[in-house]
């Protein structure tokens, strides 16, 4: 058990826990064991694990542990930690670098907030006194104008169990799941095993990322309750290996290392459990990533008076890290969020006076992790933000280097359409070849080492209705038949990297698995198949390859992000850390142990496809690229006005990353 595996069970649980805990736990022969005793065993009002509380004597310790504790006193903060593991519980509150709330700055800029002085209300501030401007009677209980039906309520679980058949898990539950299972062709939505699993699932309450109880009011205690604890319910607690799982070494003069894939690593079955386990991996992940910016608390004490209050005794701003689980806004055009994380949930003002923050609110998805900076109203139930932290990419990310050649990124091939373009491909596999009528065009083929698919590698069958119209191949594996075929032409060197997409024989929720040995088997030895998406080491240069389903997501929901420049779509993936950050839309989530959508470690190149337009944007060191398509517009395009941008190749140069578009049609 190592230092992550160990606080993120400690986080999972609530806590959080000082390095020096995790050192002396480290030092036990069984930390599991030790670990699972501290976390049943420690009393309910400590927040922070600290070497008091770490008894190792029933649990032998290794090594000697003297070094360890001396020099450190319990509850401070080590430099190496500082900003990472706040200790709340022991730091007196004025020891916390953070800048007080100042009502008669920004707040009385805001007319609301003038408002609520008018109404003979001190900015103090409660939150009863907010309701002074905004309609009460909602029944959040903190008198604001909340939708009840989302009031606390997470997004993701909550609502799509919300309309399903009473008592069922909700229809994009249930479809995930049953993709889950079946793991097989698409297009086998209706077996009949997926209903026996939701309902199996149906008597749990839903209501909550990480299986607080169904109830709105939030509970008192700052864990999850035992029995929907991993600890209890779980044989091995702690996922300590599954990070490690689906490495896989392809050897060769252009080797592939395949750092993360689904393939052969599913472990979804559908059961409640698994979706609060799904979000709890999610977040406890990307919380890490913010904490590395932000001294976060857990949420449950915000609701402590002495956490929130300065030591002269005034509002104090601190933060906080949740999953949105609500996004609403009141009458007054001010958005409140709501917040979820292991420990409770809480709501968020975002005022609009404060231009910046609210635009940046106005860019926040449903179930995206961030991190919120402000200040609590005295009665401790609302939160005035002031700042908004997105997990992003470090500044200081550096790109790998020493690696050579080029990498051809390609998605969305179509093969079997009747408007695959199939001239442009055979010129495409002229190219690779070597057979270019033009020199530069040879010269740089020379180059390639690497050919990357970013799904939709054939048309498939009942993907959309009338589909069938538009095919020339009509059986999904002659469709492969005839790829496998276009596939034999790429020269040998060429290592071919091919992953699914919503079009491809694989289950339809993602991630999906590679394609089913009955396909490749037709393939050559050159390719190499992964799943979507996939995280691959092209001989030291680190792709992430996903086929960019949630693209259309972004699209209908952030500002700014449209089918034209879909390098800007990744670019939002990017900034929340995140391939798919909003469940239950279109991308079909199956609840898997870890959350194989979450951007860690940053990559050299993200590699999407799916929207059939082609752009390349740079973002901090990370290149993004979505690659176009090999199907010229369809029917449906036409109607919703898609204009496709098909037989563009971008090269990419493995050495300093220069992009080059090459034109086949
Ligand atoms: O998706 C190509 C793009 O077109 C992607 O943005 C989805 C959209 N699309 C295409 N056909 C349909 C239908 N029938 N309904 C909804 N959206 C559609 P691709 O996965 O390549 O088909
Ligand atoms: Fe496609
Ligand atoms: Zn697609």
């Amino acid at each position: 058990m190592n230092e992550i595996d160990i606080v993120r069970a400690v986080t999972e649980e609530g806590y959080q826990i000082s390095p020096q805990a995790v050192e002396l736990i480290k030092l036990s022969n069984s930390p599991e064991n030790l670990l699972k005793y501290i976390l049943s065993t420690i009393d309910d009002c400590v927040f922070v694990i600290e070497p008091e509380h770490v008894d190792l004597k029933d649990f032998e310790a290794s090594k000697t542990v003297s070094g360890i504790i001396s020099g450190t006193s319990p509850g401070t903060v080590s430099q190496m930690d500082s900003g990472k593991i706040p200790s709340p519980a022991l730091e007196p509150a004025d020891s916390h670098m953070m800048k007080a709330f100042d009502p008669s700055l920004d707040a009385l800029k805001d007319p609301s907030l003038n408002a609520l002085k008018e109404s003979g209300l001190t900015l103090g501030v409660e939150s009863d006194a907010i309701s002074a401007f905004e309609i009460s009677g909602s029944n959040t209980g903190i008198g604001l104008n909340i939708p009840s039906s989302k009031s606390l309520a997470p997004h993701s679980v909550a609502d799509s169990v919300a309309d399903s058949v009473p008592g069922s898990v909700a229809s994009s539950i249930a479809g995930s799941v049953a993709d889950s299972i079946t793991d097989s062709v698409a297009g086998s939505l209706s077996n009949p095993v997926y209903s026996s699993v939701s309902s199996r699932s149906a008597e749990k309450p839903a209501s909550s990322f990480f299986g607080h109880p169904g109830s709105p009011s939030v509970s008192s205690s700052n864990r999850v309750s035992s029995a929907d604890s991993l600890f209890s319910n779980q044989g091995n607690a702690f996922p300590s290996n599954s990070r490690d799982e689906g490495v896989r070494y392809v050897p060769g003069r252009n080797p592939v290392t395949v750092l993360s894939d689904i393939t052969g690593h599913s472990t979804c079955v559908g059961e409640y459990m698994q979706f609060v386990q799904y979000f709890r991996d999610r977040y406890s992940r990307l919380s890490e990533i913010i904490r590395s910016r932000t001294n976060a608390r857990p949420i449950e004490s915000l609701k402590r008076k002495s956490f929130r209050r300065g030591s002269d005794g005034g509002t104090e701003e601190l933060s906080i890290i949740g999953m949105v689980s609500d996004i609403s806004s009141t009458t007054n055009g001010h958005k409140i969020l709501s917040l979820e994380d292991p420990t409770g949930s809480f709501s968020v003002l975002i005022r609009n006076s404060d231009k910046e923050l609210f635009e940046l609110a106005s860019r926040l998805l449903l179930d995206e992790v961030i991190g919120v900076t402000g200040s609590v109203t005295n009665d401790g139930k609302l939160m005035l933000a002031t700042k908004i932290i997105q997990p992003d990419v470090p500044n200081s990310v550096q790109r790998r280097t020493g690696s050579h050649g080029k990498a051809v990124l390609i998605s969305d091939v179509h093969v079997g359409s009747s408007q695959f373009m199939e001239d442009a491909w055979l010129d495409f596999l002229d190219f690779l070849k070597g057979e270019s009528d033009s020199e530069d065009m040879r010269e740089i083929a020379s180059q390639v080492r690497y050919l990357v698919v970013a799904g939709d590698l054939v048309d498939g069958i009942g993907i959309y209705p009338d589909q069938e119209m538009e095919l020339d191949i009509l059986d999904v594996y002659e469709q492969y038949r005839k790829a496998a075929e276009y596939f034999k032409e790429v020269p040998e060197h060429i290592h071919v990297i091919i992953s699914p997409g919503n079009h491809d024989a694989v289950r339809q929720a993602e991630p999906q698995p590679a394609l089913p040995e009955r396909i490749c088997a037709d393939f050559p030895k050159n390719v190499t198949f992964v799943g979507n998406p996939a995280l691959v080491d092209l001989d030291g240069v680190q792709i992430l390859i996903y086929h960019g389903r949630s693209i259309d997501d972004l699209v209908a929901s952030v500002p700014g992000v449209s089918y034209q420049e879909p390098a800007g779509a990744v670019l939002e993936m990017l900034k929340r850390r995140h391939l798919a950050p909003t469940y239950g839309s279109r991308v079909s989530i199956s609840p898997e142990k870890k959350d194989y959508f979450i951007i860690d470690p940053v990559p050299d190149i993200i590699h999407t496809g799916h929207v059939h337009t082609l752009g390349v944007q740079r973002y901090k060191n990370v290149l993004l690229v979505n690659s176009g398509t090999w199907q010229a517009q369809t029917e449906f395009q036409k109607r919703v006005n898609l204009m496709p941008v098909p037989a563009r190749v971008p090269v990419v140069d493995l050495a300093d990353f220069d992009v080059k578009i090459l034109a086949f049609d």
